[in-house]
């Protein structure tokens, strides 16, 4: 059903939602308004927005929101984010989208695009909570439509301001075309990360006397993301990468009568790659993925890490997931015929204490080049993380990669700077304490945490 004539992504009356670096402009087109009600500061669209009678949310809903979430991180304090979404609102969206995320398996598969002639897939990194650049992002992409479909890879919340605003974005658009756009978790997308990182004090000031349920739901919602996707049977994603098996080898079983307790230390036994199998049969339903025990896949998948160095380490660094070498890389490719990896996790800040790997500067880096594929890493926050306790920034692009058909194998890099200026905001954690990325983990907090 698609061609060249098939409709616009998203009817073009209203002015572009975000304008890329041009100050001057970047606040009157920043919303789907005049510029006089921006120099009144009234909001671009009826506020509070209400739930659609009959639950169907349409792209005019969406680019309500969008517009309205746009202006009041400009013209609003934090605590009178109810008065454009109020928690009944709030409560019909995050339920709505968790049904329908929960139902999904842990590696969704999408391959409606194979049947689509000009479809393509777009593959965004991590967002950390920086509204603007999605904004941009999504309208530099092109919206979600029928034949546009959007992976992305997790790390909505925490470190940027507006991670409440961007994943009820994102949410909204997965209850519009929940076939079309994919949401996986990130490691952020967890009870310690947002107790940590931000976004749940984020969210207490934004509903006040609500905010304890609405951190809740966000939750709730979180353990029902899938883990990974794999797009027309060639492409893997996935947060952080790849994951081991967690098969108990034969030597290993105990003997004898088949109900009898295994006894299994992960520890003990050698590493090796996990399939797609064990991946399906993971239980991701857990707020903090654990570092240790049977249940390790979800742990893996959203904090493991690439390396130069051949082979499958336990990542000491983060104390938990894995560390992948080129070798792994190739060999996960061949025995599942795909052609890519690509994963996210890792910002300018993580790479610059990554010797071997490529920095972070233009969004994205290709990691691995084997003999089956690549392995490339996409990160699409720009100009991150949004509060730094030093003068000096790493100014990186974020980046977003797109799949065409017919075989979606050969992507196309699409950089992009920062939305600039960006709105005065404060930060929901002690950024000049915390440190700067994610791997040295509290992990008895972890613990405490659940
Ligand atoms: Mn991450």
């Amino acid at each position: 059903m698609s061609s060249d004539s098939s409709p616009p992504v998203c009817p073009p009356d209203p002015k572009p939602i975000n304008a890329q670096n041009s100050p001057d402009e970047s606040v009157t087109t920043a919303c789907f308004s005049s510029s006089s009600a921006n120099t009144t500061s009234s909001p671009p669209v009826d506020i509070p927005l209400s739930w659609p009678p009959d639950s169907k949310l349409t792209l005019d809903w969406i680019r309500h929101f969008s517009s309205a979430l746009d202006w009041s991180s400009r013209n609003l304090p934090p605590s009178d984010f109810p008065s454009v979404l109020p928690v009944s609102v709030f409560d019909s969206l995050v339920l709505t989208a968790s049904k329908i995320l929960h139902k999904e398996p842990n590696c969704v598969r999408i391959n409606d695009c194979l049947s689509l002639p000009d479809s393509a897939v777009v593959v965004v990194g991590d967002v950390h909570g920086q509204l603007h650049d999605l904004l941009f992002l999504l309208q530099d992409a092109g919206f979600p439509s029928d034949n546009r479909f959007f992976v992305f890879n997790g790390d909505y919340v925490d470190r940027g301001a507006w991670g409440l605003e961007t994943f009820l974005l994102l949410l909204a658009w997965k209850v519009f075309l929940p076939h079309r756009v994919h949401l996986l978790r990130g490691n952020h997308e967890s009870k310690y990360c947002t107790s940590v990182y931000g976004f749940e004090k984020e969210v207490l000031v934004k509903y006040d006397d609500k905010g304890k349920h609405a951190y809740r739901k966000c939750l709730g919602c979180f353990e029902g993301l899938p883990l990974a996707s794999v797009i027309a049977g060639r492409v893997y994603t996935a947060h952080g990468g790849l994951f081991r098996s967690v098969s108990i080898p034969k030597s290993k079983r105990s003997k004898g009568k088949k109900n009898r307790r295994i006894i299994f230390n992960p520890e003990a036994t050698p590493l090796s790659l996990g399939s797609f199998v064990e991946l399906s049969t993971a239980r991701r339903s857990v707020l903090d993925p654990p570092w240790e025990g049977l249940n390790l896949i979800p742990g893996d998948v959203l904090w493991s890490d690439p390396t130069m160095k051949p082979g499958l380490s336990l990542n000491k660094e983060r104390g938990i997931g894995l560390l992948w070498g080129p070798d792994c890389t190739e060999e996960f490719l061949k025995k599942f015929h795909l052609k890519l990896i690509i994963r996210s996790h890792e910002g300018p800040d993580a790479r610059e204490k990554r010797p071997g790997l490529a920095g972070m500067d233009e969004g994205y880096t290709i990691d691995h080049v084997v003999e089956s594929g690549k392995l490339i890493t996409v990160f699409s926050a720009p100009d991150y993380p949004q509060f730094q306790a030093t003068e000096e920034r790493y100014k990186n692009k974020g980046a977003y990669i797109v799949l065409k058909a017919p075989d979606f194998d050969d992507p196309e890099f699409h950089s992009f700077e920062a939305t600039a200026p960006r709105p005065e905001a404060r930060a929901y954690y002690d950024y000049e304490d915390v440190i700067d990325s994610d791997e040295e983990l509290d992990l008895a907090s972890m613990v405490t945490a659940k």
